[in-house]
């Protein structure tokens, strides 16, 4: 019999500050691109999986072609891999969020890049292979989302949390400035036919998974849709996290919803408590003083708030990523992370700080968001980047942590998630103290 083409499909793991590989032994979040990128390939094909952060790269691999993903700033690591697997002579095709961003770039160190979604793109690439015409870039928009069932069977029996990935929609309805969706989509909004989302939440159940990461941008972009969604989830039983805009906190028959569909909590990117700063990054839909009322709302139906901020913004001020510390606390929130704005290239933000003169940094391997790269407004890169860390050191100080967690009046009801947040928290701290920035991989 003849051997497959064989394809090794590899999302690789980023570097920390110091340039170390982040290496863990469980993966709690998985994506899917790995396992839809499998489902898209022809069964001539043999394909295989690697998930750098739990498992080692095989670079002494017999596999024909070689895949490789790129996610923030581990596309520095996805560049480093995709040059050693040319020096042996494979062949390397890299897509995902990063590497589409920064095309040409990516392209110096692979032999094609296919640039956003791959649904549209993936079978000609793989027959142009076949002919040995493989072109330097593959581009193909979206008519419509949708595609066959993710092999799930391949990331199962791999070292993962509890949750299995299912995405229903792609792309956010809003534009601001610094975010990749935006840039990607350029606020489109796809979304799947809703039994097709169906047959993939059936299937992660029939796997043994109750529980679902839905990797939608903003889960509320098409809110009937996300009820139908809702409806189902509470129908079989399922427990879910996701995230969204902020907005839904003012939605109580959504919210109502949602509790009863089996919501655990939702991680929410608020960026930034200065309205300056929301209306420098073109998120000025934001409203940062209804923030604290509106994530009591959200928990007052027992949905966890999780938030993502940014800081350095032109409204920012040491004053105010000081006041930001003050802010999470307060508002108790249970696992808040931060990240430097940062001016990844291809977004809007990049170029205007290109035009102004603005980039302070430009070796890629600093991107990570704990180094400032642009020249802030009214502080220096340096003072930036120390107000970061003086932020993290504020919200994980050991009264933070016990405010934020173990002290909440809802401990009562479930002492037992407070007390998981409390070690979390404990875990993230140890890391901080490291100058490793906490994350969730
Ligand atoms: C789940 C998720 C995670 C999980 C799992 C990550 C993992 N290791 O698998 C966790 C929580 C761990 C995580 C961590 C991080 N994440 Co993340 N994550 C996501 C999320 C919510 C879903 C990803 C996903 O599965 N999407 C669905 C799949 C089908 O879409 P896709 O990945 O874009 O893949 C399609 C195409 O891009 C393409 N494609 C992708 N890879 C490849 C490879 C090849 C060879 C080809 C041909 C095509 C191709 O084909 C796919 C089908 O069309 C996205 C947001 C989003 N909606 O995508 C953010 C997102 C990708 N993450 C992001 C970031 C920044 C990070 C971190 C750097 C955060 C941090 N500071 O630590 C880390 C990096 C981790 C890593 N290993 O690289 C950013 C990336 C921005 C950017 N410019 O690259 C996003 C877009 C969030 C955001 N809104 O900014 N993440």
């Amino acid at each position: 019999m003849m051997k497959k083409t064989k394809i090794l499909f590899i999302q690789p793991t980023p570097y920390d500050i110091r340039g170390k590989l982040i290496k863990k032994k469980k993966l709690y979040f998985v994506g899917l691109a790995m396992p839809l990128l499998v489902a898209l390939t022809p069964d001539k094909y043999h394909c295989e999986i690697i998930l750098e952060t739990i498992e080692e790269v095989p670079f002494d691999t017999d596999a024909d072609i070689i895949g490789i993903s790129s996610m923030g700033h581990a596309v520095m690591r996805s560049i480093d891999i995709a040059k050693e697997f040319k020096r042996r002579g494979k062949t390397v095709i890299m897509g995902g969020y990063m590497v589409s961003l920064m095309a040409d770039e990516a392209k110096k160190y692979c032999d094609s890049v296919v640039i956003g979604d791959a649904e549209e793109v993936w079978s000609t690439v793989l027959s142009d292979f076949e002919a040995g015409e493989l072109k330097p870039f593959y581009k193909e928009e979206l008519v419509k989302l949708s595609y066959p069932l993710p092999r799930y069977d391949l990331i199962v029996n791999k070292n993962i949390g509890d949750f299995l990935p299912v995405q229903a929609g792609r792309g956010c309805p809003h534009s601001c400035s610094f975010c990749s969706v935006s840039c990607l989509y350029r606020s489109r909004y796809y979304r799947r036919d809703i039994q097709e989302v169906i047959r993939d939440i059936n299937h992660v159940k029939s796997l043994g998974f109750n529980k679902i990461l839905l990797l939608d941008d903003n889960i509320l972009s098409d809110r009937e849709y996300f009820k139908e969604i809702c409806a189902y989830l509470k129908q079989i039983n399922m427990k879910w996290l996701s995230q969204c805009e902020i907005t839904i906190g003012y939605d109580n028959e959504l919210l109502a919803i949602l509790a009863g569909s089996g919501c655990m909590a939702l991680s929410f990117g608020l960026e930034s408590i200065s309205k300056e700063s929301l209306d420098s990054m073109d998120k000025k839909w934001a409203q940062p003083e209804d923030y604290s009322r509106l994530i009591s709302n959200i928990r007052s139906y027992g949905i966890d708030v999780s938030t993502e901020m940014v800081v350095g913004a032109d409204g920012d001020t040491l004053k105010s990523i000081a006041d930001t510390a003050k802010f999470i606390t307060d508002n108790k929130i249970v696992v808040p992370r931060f990240y430097i704005l940062t001016p990844i290239p291809g977004t809007d933000f990049h170029k205007e700080m290109v035009l102004k003169n603005r980039i302070y940094n430009t070796d890629m391997y600093s991107y990570n968001s704990a180094e400032a790269v642009h020249i802030p407004k009214n502080m220096t890169p340096e003072q930036l980047t120390d107000a970061y860390w003086d932020l993290y050191k504020k919200v994980f100080s050991i009264k933070s942590i016990f405010n934020r967690t173990i002290l909440q009046p809802a401990f009562l009801k479930s002492p037992g998630k407070y007390i998981f947040y409390f070690f979390v928290n404990l875990y993230y701290r140890e890391q901080i103290y490291k100058s490793i920035v906490p994350n969730i991989i």
